[in-house]
């Protein structure tokens, strides 16, 4: 007879502190916001000789026009056995953010004289027409991330492997 009341006081008890996690949860939900992020265009290089390891037998450059392979005799004329490979990217090449925020990316080119570089949203639209970037210099794209899915930055003379995924969760 005495436990009945405590046992229902224990039940109100749990469902007041359900309710008010409930509550503080959707409260603790963030506003949209702006992230500035920087990002570089670069291109990654690996050199070694003949002698320690054999050149790939296929062409890089077949799976990525990002993939960079100078075989023996093209990397130096002087050294006739070394050969190298590079490819082309963005870093960070994936970032996350929520829908209905703002992504503003300013990306330096490091490396390479030129990419054609456009931005599609998940669903195919152009957010940045295509465009030309060059060496030395810095470019800036702002966009509201308002679809669900992942938007493309990505450079036509480098693909499809030199993308930057930008992934947009459900708010
Ligand atoms: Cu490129």
């Amino acid at each position: 007879m005495r436990r009945q009341p405590l046992g229902r006081m224990v039940v109100w008890g749990v469902l007041i502190l359900s309710g008010a996690l409930l509550v503080g949860g959707v409260e603790a939900q963030q506003a949209a916001t702006t992230h500035t992020i920087f990002m570089n265009a670069v291109e990654f290089k690996g050199s070694t000789t003949t002698g320690k390891l054999a050149p790939p037998s296929a062409n890089p450059a077949e799976l990525s026009k990002g993939y960079v392979l100078k075989a023996p005799g093209e990397a130096d004329k002087n050294a006739p056995d070394q050969w190298e490979v590079a490819s082309y990217t963005f870093t960070p090449g994936f970032i996350t953010v929520r829908q209905g925020d703002t992504v503003a990316l300013s990306t330096f080119v490091v490396n390479g004289d030129k990419h054609e570089v456009a931005v599609l949203a998940p669903d195919g639209q152009i957010v940045m027409p295509q465009a030309t970037w060059t060496r030395g210099q810095e470019y800036r794209v702002s966009f509201v991330a308002d679809k669900v899915g992942t938007y493309h930055l990505s450079c036509a003379t480098h693909a499809p492997t030199m993308t930057a995924s930008i992934l947009v969760l459900p708010r």
